[in-house]
């Protein structure tokens, strides 16, 4: 898989990528990020990127030329599955959607700073709006981070424990199980006996008892009408 993620402060995604999972993702070739910094593609004078925007109003709007520049140039190399914009008004990010983006090849992350892109951008290129929650950053480049993070930690050999990302929270609606490791008892506080048992199939069902449990006491709106 390849990500090409543009920005106008490709500082802000430098470590995101340089640091454990991601990192080592990147080194085996399980995925390739580039960062492109928009502002390289600008023909203004000033290498502008932003202009105030038509009818008035407070604050800039990221322009037309550079972003529209530099995805063409993307695309005359390689055909994309989806040319997705960061934006608080997007999309309510999920796992499903991370699930879904693990399987493209090719996509483009446009982040959105300042009010925000040109619309003729939204309407041309953007085929995916992406919001990772309901409140307001200051630009897309740590929502494209955590999109970016959602989506590579899912592909193959990625994860050293294969099955791990299969019981993470959200992969069936489900939040996930609590979990113990040595000592099995800290001053008095043991951990639950079935899990010392050995029994594969208790444990098994105990967890998913837990999780169950979990989600109906934290997040009941995941569970069908059938497990309340
Ligand atoms: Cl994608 N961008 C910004 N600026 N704020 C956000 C967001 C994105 N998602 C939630 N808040």
């Amino acid at each position: 898989m390849r990500i090409d993620i543009l920005t106008v402060l490709p500082k802000l995604l430098e470590s995101p990528f340089n640091d454990s999972i991601l990192k080592r993702a990147i080194e085996k070739k399980l995925v390739e990020v580039h960062i492109h910094n928009i502002r390289d593609y600008s023909t203004q004078n000033q290498k502008q990127v932003d202009d105030y925007q038509f009818g008035g109003g407070a604050g800039m709007v990221m322009t037309i030329q550079p972003i529209a520049d530099c995805i063409d140039k993307l695309q005359s190399e390689r055909t994309y599955d989806e040319i997705i914009y960061m934006t608080p008004d997007g999309e309510q990010f999920n796992q499903a959607t991370a699930n879904t983006l693990s399987l493209k090849e090719n996509i483009i992350i446009l982040c959105g700073h300042y009010k925000g892109v040109d619309q003729r951008i939204r309407d041309h290129y953007i085929t995916k709006e992406i919001s990772i929650g309901d409140y307001v950053l200051s630009g897309g480049e740590l929502a494209a981070a955590v999109v970016s993070d959602a989506i590579i930690r899912l592909l193959p050999g990625v994860l050293n424990d294969e099955s791990s990302a299969l019981t993470d929270s959200f992969q069936d609606n489900l939040l996930a199980p609590p979990v113990y490791t040595r000592p099995a008892d800290y001053k008095g506080w043991k951990v639950p006996e079935i899990l010392l048992s050995g029994h594969e199939k208790k444990i098994e069902d105990w967890r998913h008892e837990q999780a169950i449990e979990r989600t109906k006491q934290r997040r009941p709106d995941l569970l069908d009408e059938n497990e309340k």
